[in-house]
């Protein structure tokens, strides 16, 4: 075991570079030196991450499978060095070879192998239960293209492929031994076994091989090191018998390639799924390897499967891994022998289900046509769970036949197809939503007939982030702060950060938190200038808006609100001087094939371009848009923010989980009340949260009376100069239809009513420039922001998962 003194670091790292690297140190190039620390800092984590495998063997407890098409992890050197507590020992022997550990950091390429806050969390979840000692295995996808990188061509996206794995991957491990064959495509048939009993036989056309690559998930400073397990698609041995037998190389290599084209590239949309055929065999492959890894590697032989929900509990990460119900289903039946009634009530036991949207668009439905060609054998098993099921429903609603159909997991319209979101719900023991509003709409509007069924199998788990990364790592000045303060078991304790309540009212701590505020502010601008060449003004409220682009998160109100103050100083409605200096920082990747995101992406950046140059505005207004938004950059961006911009229509973000970052970083939040903002606000306290804009029954109610956005530009006449002015071509270059279908759009449709909420939300702008132009006031509200935010942390998500999900408690 590699020892912790700076002498001995110095030794791994020269002895890895040698080694590893095959270079000395005066030829090598700071990839080199990045990837032999990797090395050495992997070094430092295998004994725990060997023993951690072998303590949970030995104990024979439930792991937590925890099952997700995304993991957006973010840097992975950084969190090594902070789990294992070798920061200072690695700066110390690093400089000793003449190296800046800071340089080397900014070598590593993150993993962006997720879209948003759905791969996010599953990150931030596989931490926490690391660090809380849960025996946890993530099973993924490890996509050769995570996310796309966003770059700007004249203010509009182009997105070029995330080659994340070029320069080294020194985090994983290939166990290419342990590879798992996945079938596809083919047919079914029936036969008689020996025991005289029917079965079925699935014959599939085409298969190929997952190679398991694990990564190391460390606990922080206790010693255990859980895994990620990632899947590679690679193309079998059949593969190569064809270029043998047809003699066709190039065919052969191209079946070589559909082969490998499944772990190829991650799906860039958030919340919109796409129905591709390509997609719905990442699903499969994925969960199928999971499956059979967990039942062949990891069990003991002989392990009875009656007893499988003793061992693993497999959390459904939206319905994106669903496809598992039915295939471990078919492994029990076809491969195990088990009776159905059997298979089921294993199956059944086993999974439990998170939904993360309330989006109709975003449940995903999978043709039959499509499924049953793919997966022939779990098509006729979901129409067999399908059959069940409703006979359930006919049982508890006799003579409700328009509620069974209601129900049914098939779907006729607008053509035959799954409902994943209603075979997740059947399948599972318990169904969560991500905050209390998102959890009671989504039993009240997307799933109340399955609630009324089964009221109890619904429950609530509010998100959390981790302190480790989201506070200690990317926030480290406040961090020693706090840790002056009160010690330092709030990082794996936030609650205690209600311990800093008082220090809301100690001038020098006051003083303190300002001076971090204002380093956090200096770190980000020098950051912004050598990354993007953006100059960020001294002295200006730092308002944050960075989350996916979708009209449902409404970026497009925060720009009319810029719109609306550069349109009034122009038409000396206000004097710039009476404008608070303010800058504006959008953070926002669209979904490719999203027009209308991708022109707010580009109105955004002309917006930026001509009140950045404007000279009426006196460099009192300023917007700063980097490309390319990702962990990295919400590391040094979100501790640097005074104003959070949370400000979806109610009733469309389940939870956001940016929102808790900034709260815990010390901004104060403008929000409306949605998802996980509701329970912000009633914990920092109304006075420290500026809320506006529709509640959720407000908007039903909008709706269903039938809500015209005309109205609201005829009648306002802020709001109607706002539009007009880039109805006028001002921000075009002279072409003023540019932004027709973004600005006609708001003004026929506004599907998430943006114009409604417009002037509520300009009231509070005001409500927050007043708050700031009193520090101590502003300070107070942040400090009790940070304190109060504690709930917010996902070991908290992680011990109710436990306690009301898993049924089953941290190893010792
Ligand atoms: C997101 C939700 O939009 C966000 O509100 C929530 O905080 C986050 O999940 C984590 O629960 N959803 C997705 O990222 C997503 O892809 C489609 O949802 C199923």
């Amino acid at each position: 075991m590699p020892s912790h003194s700076v002498d001995g670091f110095v030794r791994e790292f020269l002895h890895e570079l040698n080694t590893n690297q095959g270079v000395m140190l005066s030829r090598s190039s700071a990839n080199d030196q990045y990837l032999a620390l990797a090395s050495t800092v992997k070094n430092y984590l295998m004994a725990r991450w060997l023993e951690t495998g072998r303590k949970t063997r030995d104990a024979k407890t439930k792991t937590v499978g925890y099952l997700s098409a995304e993991y957006l992890l973010g840097r992975q050197l950084d969190n090594a060095l902070l789990a294992t507590d070798l920061n200072e020992i690695a700066t110390k022997g690093l400089a000793l070879c003449g190296l800046d550990l800071a340089t080397l950091r900014e070598q590593e390429v993150e993993p962006g192998l997720g879209n948003g806050g759905l791969g996010r969390l599953a990150a931030c979840f596989i931490d926490s239960l690391a660090t809380m000692d849960v025996p946890c295995i993530g099973y993924g996808i490890r996509y050769e293209y995570g996310i796309f990188r966003q770059t700007f061509v004249e203010g509009r996206q182009v997105e070029q492929p995330d080659t994340w794995l070029a320069l080294g991957a020194p985090w994983e491990f290939p166990h290419p031994e342990a590879s798992v064959q996945v079938n596809f495509g083919g047919h079914t048939e029936k036969y008689v076994g020996a025991d005289g009993r029917e079965r079925t036989r699935w014959v599939p056309a085409w298969n190929v091989l997952g190679v398991p690559y694990n990564y190391m998930v460390p606990g922080y400073l206790n010693g255990r090191v859980n895994t990620l397990r990632l899947w590679s698609a690679q193309a079998t041995k059949a593969f190569d018998l064809q270029i043998f037998n047809s003699g066709d190389y190039a065919q052969a290599v191209r079946a070589q390639t559909f082969a490998e084209n499944i772990s190829k590239v991650l799906y860039p949309e958030d919340s919109t799924p796409q129905g591709k055929e390509l997609r719905l065999q990442q699903q499969y492959f994925f969960v199928a390897c999971s499956l059979r890894d967990f039942i062949d590697q990891e069990l003991e032989e002989d392990f009875d499967l009656h007893n499988l929900a003793d061992r693993i509990t497999y959390q459904l990460n939206d319905t994106h891994p669903v496809i598992a119900v039915p295939e471990l289903m078919r492994l029990l039946i076809d491969e195990h022998d088990f009776s159905w009634d059997e298979a089921w009530e294993v199956t059944s036991k086993c999974f439990d289900y998170t939904c993360h949207t309330l989006l109709p668009e975003a449940l995903e439905v999978w043709p039959t046509e499509l499924l049953g060609r793919l997966l022939p054998r779990h098509m006729e098993i979901i129409y067999q769970i399908n059959e069940q099921f409703l006979a359930e429903v006919r049982e508890a609603f006799p003579g409700d036949e328009i509620r069974a159909r209601r129900m049914s997991m098939i779907a006729e319209f607008p053509e035959r197809g799954v409902r994943m979101a209603y075979l997740s719900t059947v399948a599972s023991s318990k169904v969560n939503g991500v905050a209390e509003l998102h959890s009671q709409l989504l039993r009240d509007k997307v799933l109340p007939d399955f609630s009324e069924m089964w009221p109890e199998k619904f429950t609530n788990v509010t998100n959390g982030v981790t302190p480790r990364r989201f506070v200690k790592l990317s926030n480290p000045k406040l961090s020693n702060l706090i840790t002056d303060a009160i010690g330092p078991g709030w990082v794996t304790d936030l609650e205690r950060l209600k311990e800093l309540e008082p220090y809301a009212d100690v001038p020098e701590f006051k003083v303190a938190f300002r001076e971090v505020k204002a380093a956090n502010k200096a770190r980000l601008t020098a950051l912004l200038k050598q990354r993007d060449g953006i100059d960020l003004p001294d002295g200006h409220l730092l308002d944050v808006m960075v989350k996916r682009l979708h009209e449902y998160k409404r970026q497009s109100l925060k720009l009319l609100h810029i719109v609306s103050l550069y349109e009034q100083v122009l038409s000396g409605k206000i004097a710039a001087a009476d404008v608070t200096p303010r800058t504006v920082v959008f953070g926002a990747k669209a979904a490719p094939g999203y027009k209308m995101a991708k022109d707010t992406i580009h109105l955004i950046n002309m917006v930026a371009a001509k009140v950045n140059s404007a000279p009426e505005i006196e460099g009192r207004l300023k917007i700063a848009f980097p490309a390319n938004y990702n962990v990295t950059l919400a590391e040094k961006l979100i501790p640097a923010a005074d104003l959070s911009e949370q400000i979806s229509l109610a009733g469309m973000e389940a939870s956001g989980t940016g929102n808790m970052k900034f709260a815990l970083n010390g901004a104060l939040t403008i929000g409306t009340d949605d998802g996980a903002n509701v329970e912000i606000r009633r914990l920092v306290g109304d006075k420290h949260f500026f809320l506006f804009g529709m509640n959720e029954p407000q908007v039903a109610e909008l709706g269903a009376k039938g809500y015209n956005p005309g109205d609201y530009y005829e009648s306002n006449q802020q709001l109607k100069a706002t539009l007009d002015l880039i109805l006028s071509g001002h921000f075009s270059d002279g072409d003023p239809h540019l932004f027709d279908a973004v600005v006609y759009n708001l003004l026929n449709q506004d599907r998430f009513m943006a114009l409604a909420d417009f002037d509520s939300y300009v009231e509070a702008q005001g409500k927050v420039e007043e708050r700031y132009a009193d520090e101590e006031a502003w300070t107070r509200s942040a400090i009790l922001n940070v304190a109060r935010s504690g709930y917010f942390s996902s070991d908290r998500s992680m011990r109710d998962y436990l306690q009301r999900i898993w049924h089953t408690s941290p190893m010792i």
